[in-house]
C-alpha cells in the first residue's frame, strides 16, 4: 500500500502508533497518536522535509508503539494541504521533551552493567511493579541491580515477586552505572531529601514516567503521556529490547498495570493497555490471584480508616461534588498508617452523578495533602496546577507544609466554583 495512502486512513480513522519503513536503505518513520500526526522522520531528516519525501514511498508496514512527540505546526499544515484530511492539533504537554523511540533507553540500559532504580514517595502499584519488573529483567540479563524507594517496601505489596529486592533508600546512593526514575513526575518526589546532592555529578541519568506534568529533571526523559501505567512503558521497552520477561517479571509489569489503570477502568486505558495485558497473562500473570492480593487484602486498620473516611463524606451540589477529610486522630485511633488512604478518595466517585471527589489529610505538622478525582468532566490536573500540585486529568494532588485547615478552605472554595 502506498505510504500517503495509509497515512490518510490513520489520519482520519484517529489511530495511534508507529509507521515505521525502509525506503533505499533509509529508515523512516511517522508518529500518530488519536489520529494526530507527531512527528515524521526520513533517514536523518525531520518534519516536513522528511514527510514530502515519504509520502512518495511505496511500501510501508505498521508498527504500533505508542510513541508520543510534539511535532511543529508546519506539520499538521502540510499534512492537510497534501492529504486534504482536517489533522487535530496536539497541545504540548509542560515540560515535557519526549524522546521518539526506545532505542536509546535500550542501549543505555544494555551498556550499564549496574543499575539502580527509584521510584517515588508514598510508592503504589505503579511505582513498584515497573521497578521490580524492569530491575528482574535486567538482572536475568546478568546486570547489578538495586531497588531503592524512600519508603521501602509497604505490607500491601509483600505478595510481589522477589519483594525483598526493593530497599528503603539509603542516606547516600551506592555507585552506579546508571541510575533511573519510574513513575516518578518530579525530582522532589524521589524523597531523596538531599543525597542526590552532594556529589554534583550524581543526578538521574533517565526519567521515565507516564505523567503529563513531569518536569523532566533527568539527564534524559522517556515520558510518555498516552500510557495510563508506567508499567506499560516498561512492558513495551522489554518487549521491543527483547529482554526476559520471565512469569515474575511478567506479574510485577501486571500488577502496576493493573492498579494504575484502576482496573483497567480509568481514561488512557487504551487496545495497546489490553496488548500489553495479554502479553502479561501469557507469560504467567495470574489475573485472578492479582486481583485478589491486590483488591482483598487490607487489614483492619486501613478498612476501619475507610469506614471513617465514609462517615466523613459530603455531598455538595446535589451529589456532584463529595469531598471527605481525615485528621491524626483518624489515624491514630483506626491504627492505619499514611499509605492506608490509598484508594478513599475514589469511592467518592461511586455515587451516579458525582463529578469531582476530594480527600483532605491534615498533618500532625500541619500541613495538608489533597487527593482529587473527576469523572471526566472537570480537569483536576489544571486545578492542582493553580495550587502547584499535578497529575493526571483524571486523578491529581496537592500538598501544602503548612496551614492545612485554611488550605483546605481555599482549595474547597476553587473546587465549588466548577460547579456554580
Ligand atoms: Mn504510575
Amino acid at each position: 500500500m502506498k505510504l500517503k495512502k495509509l497515512l490518510k486512513q490513520c489520519l482520519s480513522s484517529g489511530c495511534s502508533g508507529t509507521i515505521r519503513f525502509v525506503h533505499e536503505g533509509r529508515r523512516g518513520s511517522m508518529h500518530l497518536r488519536d489520529g494526530q500526526l507527531l512527528h515524521a522522520e526520513l533517514g536523518g531528516a525531520e518534519g516536513e522535509v522528511a514527510l514530502f519525501q515519504m509520502l512518495e514511498v511505496p511500501e510501508a508496514t505498521v508498527v504500533y508503539d505508542t510513541v508520543s512527540e510534539v511535532a511543529p505546526a508546519t506539520v499538521y499544515r502540510t499534512v492537510e494541504e497534501l492529504l486534504g484530511v482536517t489533522v487535530k492539533k496536539a497541545s504540548p504537554p509542560r515540560g515535557l521533551f519526549v524522546p521518539p523511540h526506545y532505542g536509546e533507553l535500550v542501549t543505555a540500559l544494555a551498556q550499564a552493567e549496574s543499575v539502580i532504580l527509584l521510584s517515588h514517595i508514598r510508592p503504589d502499584g505503579d511505582a513498584y511493579g515497573s521497578t521490580l519488573g524492569l530491575g528482574l529483567s535486567l538482572l536475568a540479563l546478568g546486570k547489578r541491580v538495586r531497588i531503592f524507594n524512600r519508603d521501602g517496601l509497604n505490607s500491601l505489596y509483600r505478595f510481589l515477586p522477589r519483594a525483598e529486592l526493593i530497599e528503603r533508600t539509603p542516606a547516600r546512593l551506592p555507585e552506579a552505572d546508571l541510575l533511573v526514575a519510574l513513575d516518578t513526575s518530579t525530582e522532589e518526589r524521589l524523597g531523596l531529601g538531599d543525597s542526590l546532592r552532594p556529589a554534583v555529578s550524581v543526578s538521574v541519568d533517565w526519567n521515565i514516567d507516564h505523567h503529563a506534568s513531569n518536569t523532566g529533571y533527568g539527564r534524559r526523559q522517556f515520558v510518555d503521556p498516552s500510557q495510563p501505567a508506567v508499567a506499560g512503558v516498561v512492558t513495551d521497552l522489554i518487549a521491543e529490547a527483547r529482554w526476559p520477561l520471565t512469569a515474575e517479571v511478567a506479574t510485577a509489569l501486571y500488577v502496576g498495570l493493573l492498579t494504575d489503570t484502576g482496573s483497567f477502568r480509568y481514561r488512557g486505558t487504551s487496545p495497546h493497555t489490553f496488548d500489553q495485558a495479554a502479553l502479561l497473562v501469557a507469560k504467567g500473570a495470574d489475573p485472578a490471584e492479582l486481583a485478589k492480593q491486590c483488591y482483598q487484602n487490607i487489614s483492619v486498620a486501613r478498612f476501619k480508616l475507610q469506614q471513617r473516611a465514609l462517615a466523613n463524606l459530603q455531598f455538595e451540589f446535589g451529589g456532584a461534588l463529595t469531598h471527605t477529610t481525615l485528621t491524626p486522630a483518624d489515624f491514630t485511633e483506626s491504627g492505619a498508617l499514611v499509605e492506608d488512604t490509598e484508594g478513599i478518595v475514589e469511592t467518592g466517585l461511586a455515587i451516579s452523578g458525582t463529578e469531582l471527589a476530594a480527600l483532605f489529610e491534615l498533618k500532625d505538622d500541619g500541613g495538608l495533602k489533597v487527593s482529587l478525582r473527576s469523572k471526566g468532566r472537570v480537569n483536576v490536573s489544571e486545578l492542582a496546577l493553580e495550587f502547584d500540585g499535578g497529575g493526571h486529568p483524571g486523578a491529581a494532588g496537592i500538598g501544602f507544609k503548612t496551614d492545612g485547615a485554611a488550605a483546605r478552605e481555599r482549595v474547597l472554595a476553587r473546587l465549588r466554583k466548577e460547579f456554580v
